[in-house]
């Protein structure tokens, strides 16, 4: 037997901002594949359709009637998870059965009038529109009162659960931070307290040196496949200076997100000539009036498809049971998302 390396290896990698760690088996990525490879009909869709409950004009299914809308167009979800009347309140029976009211507000964001367009075939000034909804919406709900957090996602592909193509995205703000952004919190407070400098702003800079996991870069943020990555093509977007939230971004900076979001996905749906599926979502610092200089603003994406555009991943088995694993390791696949063409299949065709 060789030495050990991460390589050839089986081996768990720990993910720093959750605590959390995923088994890699990068010896089964040689394994032989007998599944079905094959490209769905790629449809173009038109710039308008008259049954989608986004496009302007059009009615929803609460009854209200979208605006003639060019752009963005914001409103607040007609099946809203959290309710900003909840009352307040919590539920204890000893310790095995233990409840706590949640209030909050949820919007939906169209990023386009245009039904037919997704991120990566917009034009970075009109997805800068969409950053600048989301700093507007960011800034007005975490000054609501009993907003501690406001999640950012754009949840992308029938795949994913997305119930509707128009490109849009979702905004869902609550009282307390969820389980994912307050594990987030605390590994970066304590990397924080005891360095003295961000956590992510230490790993990019190891990582710009390293060279091994990049993807896209621009002036003001990095794409990447984390060392920790669970999902086969997951990434992230750093940006290069350590910011809180999106507020504190300068103009330059929000043409830069607007900039690596489309390249990003522009590398994404030339993996498998699909428009390619995934949740994707910023992370940033808790809107609860506290101080956090430990936070360092960053996009997640989780996108599931492994192997073509039909194969996907799943979560499933020792995943459920045991622990997150993967094959292709994420050496592998930034290699793979960096080597492809930064033009869309759909223009190089045309
Ligand atoms: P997806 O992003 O997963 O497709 O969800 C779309 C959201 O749009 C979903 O949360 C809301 C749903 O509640 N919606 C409306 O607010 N009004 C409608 O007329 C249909 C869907
Ligand atoms: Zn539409």
């Amino acid at each position: 037997m060789d030495t050990f390396n991460i390589e050839d290896y089986p081996h768990q990698r720990l993910n720093p901002l959750t605590g959390d760690w995923v088994l890699v088996s990068p010896h089964r990525a040689k394994r032989p594949w007998q599944g079905q490879i094959e490209k769905p009909a790629d449809h173009n869709r038109p710039s308008f359709d008259p049954t989608c409950y986004l496009c302007p004009r059009n009615g929803r299914a609460g009854g209200k009637i979208n605006p003639d809308y060019k752009g963005t167009f914001v409103f607040t979800n007609d099946f809203s998870a959290l309710l900003s009347d909840t009352p307040y309140g919590e539920v204890s029976e000893g310790g095995l059965f233990r409840a706590k009211s949640e209030s909050g507000i949820c919007k939906v964001i169209c990023f386009s009038e245009n039904h037919g367009l997704t991120i990566p075939e917009m034009k970075v000034s009109d997805i800068q529109k969409v950053v600048d909804v989301w700093c507007d919406q960011f800034a007005e709900l975490g000054a609501s009162k009993n907003i501690g957090y406001v999640q950012i996602f754009e949840n992308k592909g029938a795949i994913m659960g997305c119930s509707n193509p128009h490109p849009h995205g979702q905004i869902w703000s609550s009282s307390s931070i969820p389980v994912e952004p307050a594990k987030e919190s605390k590994t970066q407070k304590a990397y924080f307290e005891k360095n003295g400098s961000t956590l992510l702003g230490d790993y990019l800079k190891a990582e710009l040196e390293k060279k091994e996991r990049l993807v896209v870069q621009n002036n003001h943020f990095v794409a990447l496949v984390p060392f920790w990555a669970t999902w086969p093509f997951e990434t992230m977007i750093i940006s290069r200076r350590a910011v809180q939230n999106i507020l504190e971004l300068t103009n330059d900076e929000k043409t830069a997100l607007a900039d690596i979001y489309k390249k990003l996905t522009i590398k994404y749906d030339n993996l498998f000539e699909v428009s390619f599926a995934y949740s994707a979502g910023l992370h940033q610092a808790p809107t609860d009036g506290k101080n956090y200089p430990e936070w360092h603003l960053h996009m997640h994406f989780y996108p599931p498809l492994l192997r073509s555009a039909t194969v996907k991943k799943f979560m499933v088995g020792y995943e459920m049971l045991a622990m997150p694993q993967r094959d292709i390791t994420p050496e592998q696949a930034a290699k793979r998302l960096c080597d492809l063409p930064d033009i869309h299949y759909k223009k190089r065709e045309s």
